[in-house]
C-alpha cells in the first residue's frame, strides 16, 4: 500500500444502538467487520508497531442478561487473531504509548466529534513528549482510500462467502418462480422467498427487498410489498440475503400469470440481451463507466427500434432522452455492503477492473408514461458478476433468465 512503516492506524467499530436494542439490532461498522470480524459494539482496533490490538468491552453479568454474552479480553485475543486485546478502558493510556513512536497517524476525522476529541487529545499528548517545537504534530492521513481498494479485490475466503450467498439467493428465487401465482400478494411472495432464502443458509437480508408488481414496478425503489399479484402483470423481485456479512443482489421480473404478453417480452427480451452483452465485455482491464456507457447504448438503440424514442441513437444518448426509460447505472461494486466500497474514478481516470472484484450487472427499462404500449411495464434483470482473469463468472447463474425457460417454468407452477 506504500504507507509510512511507522504509522499507527485506528479503527472504531460501530457503537451500541440507540434507543430499544431489540428494534435495531447491533450491526458492526463494515470496515470494521472487514479487518476484524469482531462483532461487538464500542470496539476498536489499532494496528501500530507491527502489531494488531484489538480493545473490547469488559464482560459484565449484568448487561450481558440483556444483550449477550460478550467476549470479554481475555478470550478476544485467541477468537479474532489479533495480536494482543486489551480492555477498553485501557484505550486512551495505551494510546499515548503507541503514538509516542509513531511518525503518522491513519484515522477518519469527522464521524464523530468524541471520537475525533479521542484521537486529538492523543496527539496533543504525543506531541509535549516528542517536543512539538522540533517535530509538530503528527500528520493525520485517512485510510479510507486504502480500505476502499482492498474491500473492492476479494480474496478467497470473501470470494467463497458470495458464492454461497448468491447461490442461496439464485436458489430462493428459483423457488419463487416456481411458486407465484395470482390471487397470492406481492407480501406473501416476499414471504414465500425469505422463508428459503434462510433455509438456504442465508442469515440476513442483504437490504430492503421489493416485490413489486404491475406498475409499481416502474418505482425503482418501491417497498410496500403489499398489492395483490394479478394476472398479467409482471413481478419484479429485487432481494437477496448475506452469508457471513457479504450480501449478494439479484433482480429478476417475470409474468405472474404463465407468459409474458408481446409487449412484456419485447421488452425483457432487449433488457436481457443488454445483460448478457454486459457479462460478455466484463474483464480485467475494462473500467465501470465502459460498461455504463455500452448498456446506455443498447437500451437507446432497443428504444428506438420498438418506436419509443425516434431519431439518432447518438442525439438521444446526449439528450439523455434514454434517462426516463433508464434512471439508474448499470451497477455497483458489491461485498460486505450492497453498495460496496470501491473506487470507480481515481484523479479524473476510470479504475480499471481488476480480478476478484464483484459488481452488479443490473440494466432494466421502466415506462411510466401513459399511453405508451409498454405503460406499466417495468423489468430489470441482475446478476453478480466475478471479475476473473481472463473475464467475468456469473454468480447468480443459478436462476433461468430466458424466456422460455421462465415461460415453461409458470407453466409447471400454473399447472
Ligand atoms: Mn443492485
Amino acid at each position: 500500500m506504500g504507507l509510512a512503516p511507522e504509522a499507527c492506524f485506528v479503527f472504531f467499530g460501530a457503537p451500541e444502538p440507540e434507543g430499544s436494542a431489540h428494534r435495531h439490532p447491533f450491526r458492526q461498522n463494515r470496515d470494521f467487520f472487514y479487518l476484524t470480524e469482531f462483532d461487538e459494539p464500542e470496539a476498536i482496533l489499532v494496528l501500530c508497531g507491527g502489531k494488531s490490538h484489538l480493545f473490547v468491552q469488559d464482560r459484565d453479568e449484568s448487561r450481558e442478561i440483556w444483550t449477550g454474552e460478550r467476549y470479554g479480553a481475555e478470550r478476544a485475543a485467541g477468537i479474532f487473531r489479533v495480536d494482543e486485546a486489551h480492555r477498553l478502558l485501557d484505550f486512551d493510556s495505551k494510546l499515548d504509548l503507541f503514538l509516542k513512536d509513531s511518525k503518522s497517524v491513519y484515522f477518519t476525522l469527522g464521524e464523530s466529534p468524541a471520537r475525533d476529541a479521542k484521537i486529538l487529545k492523543a496527539i496533543s499528548n504525543s506531541s509535549r513528549h516528542r517536543g512539538k517545537g522540533r517535530f509538530g504534530n503528527l500528520p493525520v492521513h485517512d485510510p479510507f482510500p486504502h480500505l476502499s481498494l482492498l474491500r473492492s479485490v476479494k480474496d478467497e475466503l470473501e470470494i467463497d462467502r458470495m458464492r454461497r450467498a448468491c447461490s442461496a439467493t439464485a436458489k430462493a428465487h428459483l423457488h419463487l418462480l416456481k411458486r407465484v401465482r395470482a390471487g397470492m400478494t406481492e407480501f406473501d411472495a416476499s414471504n414465500e422467498f425469505q422463508y428459503w432464502l434462510f433455509k438456504q443458509g442465508a442469515t440476513e437480508l442483504g437490504y430492503a427487498p421489493i416485490f413489486a408488481s404491475g406498475f409499481n414496478a416502474t418505482t425503482l425503489h418501491y417497498v410496500r410489498n403489499n398489492d395483490a399479484l394479478k394476472h398479467g402483470d409482471l413481478l419484479l423481485v429485487d432481494a437477496a440475503g448475506e452469508v457471513e456479512g457479504y450480501t449478494a443482489d439479484l433482480t429478476q421480473t417475470f409474468p405472474v400469470s404463465g407468459t409474458f404478453s408481446p409487449e412484456q417480452r419485447k421488452i425483457y427480451q432487449a433488457v436481457l440481451d443488454v445483460n448478457r452483452e454486459i457479462t460478455r465485455m466484463t474483464a480485467p482491464g475494462v473500467n465501470y463507466r465502459a460498461l455504463h456507457s455500452r448498456s446506455v447504448e443498447l437500451l437507446t438503440e432497443s428504444l428506438l427500434s420498438l418506436g419509443v424514442l425516434s431519431g439518432d441513437l447518438r442525439e438521444n444518448i446526449h439528450s439523455n432522452a434514454y434517462r426516463p426509460y433508464f434512471p439508474h447505472g448499470l451497477g455497483h461494486y458489491l461485498g460486505l455492503d450492497v453498495h460496496d466500497a470501491g473506487i470507480y474514478h481515481e484523479e479524473g481516470r476510470d479504475f480499471e477492473l481488476q480480478p476478484g472484484m464483484i459488481l452488479t450487472n443490473e440494466p432494466g427499462l421502466y415506462f411510466r408514461e401513459r399511453g405508451s404500449p409498454f405503460h406499466g411495464i417495468g423489468v430489470r434483470i441482475e446478476d453478480d458478476l466475478l471479475v476473473t482473469a481472463k473475464g467475468a463468472e456469473v454468480l447468480t447463474r443459478e436462476l433461468p433468465r430466458d424466456v422460455d425457460a421462465i415461460e415453461s417454468l409458470r407453466t409447471i407452477a400454473s399447472a
